[in-house]
């Protein structure tokens, strides 16, 4: 199969000139490794429990997509700061329970696709590259002019460059818009996409859930539903958090097909910053109301221990996979901790 991708206004590139032009390689600075720099030194530590990383179930893996954010790659092109990210569009398939196995297309291997993270202002630059044998976008939310707005289709095994700055902060997604865009996000072409505000906010666990939809049998309904990826994984490997640690969950509904769901948490109530857009909570609640595409950051602690469920309120719709749990334990109740920050 050739390596070489085609942009779209018919200039060849090949895999070579794509990496010389920032996708990875060498005398270019890790953006994570910076960013952990950063926070190591303006703040004080974060304690998240040691993960448990099972297998991959296909194209996904829950347990990584939670904590797992791509700073991408900086680079410094005339006085700016331009963060640049590569995603690729391919083919998978995903075990949705023991019986039934889904094919999907999928962003960098993964679904969701990774979680992109940059700071208001910087410059972005996203390399997509298609490999997913058919036509694909991708679309940004926040402020970008038209040409950038990631509609128009990229052909199987061509490439695009989107650039736009990172305006506004808050936490905003990104999904292929090629019609019918129901499939195309359904079938996997999505991901969240986090803007930091210019004074960063408190240091806590930081978590990432997206609730999606699978239709399997194209009735233009949903027969499963998840948590990052997986139908139920949370409920089978509950998400281990300290007690008392502040917990800021960055969540977005890209559900398909239904006009809306709620995120409900038991035992608790959280902080709703919406959209991310704000840096003082607008309402504290337990039932958050998300049409498809509203994304929000949540914010809790738990005081005691045990496990705790968070699902949409539409119980069938939680009963079909999207439910999981928390699992708060005491610090001195984990064999190691992981110091994030
Ligand atoms: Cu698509």
């Amino acid at each position: 199969m050739s390596d070489n991708f085609t942009f779209s206004k018919d200039k060849i590139w090949s895999r070579r000139q794509l990496l010389q032009i920032g996708l990875s390689g060498a005398g270019v600075l890790s953006a994570a490794a910076i960013w952990q720099m950063l926070n190591t030194k303006n703040h004080p530590s974060v304690r998240v429990p040691p993960m448990e990383v099972a297998a991959s179930n296909g194209a996904t893996n829950p347990m990584q997509v939670l904590r797992d954010f791509d700073y991408g790659t900086i680079k410094q092109e005339n006085g700016r700061t331009v963060r640049e990210f590569q995603l690729t569009a391919g083919t998978s398939t995903i075990q949705l329970n023991s019986a039934v196995s889904y094919n999907i297309w999928d962003l960098n291997g993964r679904i969701p696709g990774p979680t992109l993270r940059a700071k208001e202002g910087e410059r972005i630059r996203i390399i997509f590259l298609n490999n997913a044998g058919h036509s694909h976008s991708l679309h940004f939310h926040g402020v970008h002019p038209a040409e950038m707005d990631g509609i128009r289709p990229v052909s199987n095994r061509r490439a695009t460059i989107y650039e736009f700055d990172a305006e506004p902060y808050g936490v905003h997604l990104y999904h292929c818009h090629v019609a019918p865009v129901t499939r195309h996000i359904a079938k996997g072409l999505y991901g969240m996409f986090v803007i930091d505000p210019p004074k960063p906010r408190p240091p806590a666990d930081e978590i990432v859930l997206i609730m999606s939809g699978y239709d399997v049998n194209d009735d233009n309904k949903n027969e499963y539903y998840a948590f990052n990826g997986v139908p139920h994984h949370y409920m089978h490997h509950p998400i281990q958090i300290y007690k008392n640690q502040l917990i800021r969950v960055y969540v977005l509904n890209i559900i398909e097909f239904d006009p809306a769901v709620t995120f409900h948490l038991h035992a608790n109530f959280f902080d709703v910053y919406r959209s991310g857009m704000t840096m003082t909570p607008s309402e504290k609640t337990d039932v958050l109301t998300m049409g498809v595409a509203e994304r929000h950051i949540l914010e809790f602690a738990f005081r005691y221990p045990g496990k705790y469920m968070f699902h949409p309120h539409q119980d069938a719709i939680a009963e079909s996979g999207c439910m999981g749990q928390f699992e708060v334990i005491a610090e001195k109740d984990s064999q190691k901790s992981v110091n994030k920050s």
